[in-house]
């Protein structure tokens, strides 16, 4: 009944203004269609591999470059900035903040790491080659997640938006909220740009999503619930320790990174035992 009701609704709308060009029916669609996001694909994927990975890594951020992980982990006292061989998972290189830092995300963009933190509002740089300290710049909200594209830094805050930033300055050059089909998506975190598309862990949540930078829609996702369980080869008891830092945080998913050349995607958590490299179907 009420459909009925809104139908002769509608037609008495659409009556009422056939008379102009751009009918009012047709702008009620087009108005209808952007609210109506359509829900994203689910997208499948095999697990084509995993590596070793440091279980005290309270990983916040994950990028391959020249062939090696680029990790920053966090926690106070904990944090730390790390090159991390693929396949051993041996730690080739690392830098030890500040105990009063707490690190997030990183990304290398111009042979330059940018390193978040957390509610520090501060965005450390180091040169890739050998983690010499280049510079700090400020950032007024939290830090959670950034990637690049061409020309961009990319930076999460926890909400559902992606901030757009000038790489040498972070000046901002644009907002994208991120919505599906029930509205916005929050907690945005750990990122990963790839192929034209940001990639985001989503705090709490195991999952994946594929975002449209342009639209901010979400039109991909990757499911990984219970991925860890499923897929790993370690003991995973420590994990259910109570009073550790796995119990009180949650070693949840938290790290994207890309194999361009294979076009696979590296997957860990926060003090997760394996990095999981999977391909997209
Ligand atoms: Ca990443």
């Amino acid at each position: 009944m009420k459909r009925l009701q809104l139908s002769l609704t509608t037609i008495g709308v659409v009556l009422l203004f056939s008379c102009g060009g751009n009918t009012e029916k047709g702008q009620d669609q087009s108005s209808a269609v952007e609210n109506q996001i359509a829900a994203p694909a689910n997208l499948s994927y095999a697990v084509i591999n995993s590596y070793p990975h440091d279980t005290a890594a309270f990983t916040q951020g994950l990028e391959v470059y020249q062939n090696s992980f680029f990790e920053s982990t966090g926690l106070f006292g904990r944090s730390s900035l790390r090159r991390v061989d693929i396949q051993s998972g041996k730690i080739s290189k690392s830098k030890k903040m500040d105990s009063l830092i707490f690190a997030e995300g990183l990304t290398v963009y111009n042979d330059t790491i940018y390193q978040l933190s957390w509610e520090n509002h501060l965005v450390f740089m180091y040169t890739a080659k050998d983690f010499k300290p280049i510079g700090q710049l400020p950032w007024t909200g939290q830090g959670w997640g950034i990637t690049h594209d061409d020309n961009n830094l990319i930076i999460s805050e926890g909400s559902d938006k992606l901030y757009f930033v000038e790489p040498q300055t972070l000046k901002l050059k644009k907002i994208v909220s991120v919505k599906d089909q029930y509205g916005a998506v929050n907690n945005l975190n750990e990122l990963e740009f790839i192929d034209g598309y940001v990639y985001a862990n989503r705090w709490q949540y195991d999952y994946i999503l594929k975002i449209d930078p342009n639209s901010g829609y979400v039109v991909g996702i990757i499911n990984l619930q219970d991925f860890l369980q499923k897929n790993s080869r370690a003991d995973l008891n420590y994990l259910k320790k109570e009073g550790s830092t796995a119990m009180q945080s949650g070693a949840v998913l938290n790290g994207i990174a890309y194999n361009k050349k294979e076009k696979t995607l590296y997957i860990t958590g926060k003090l997760w035992p394996e990095i999981f490299e999977i391909r997209l179907q």
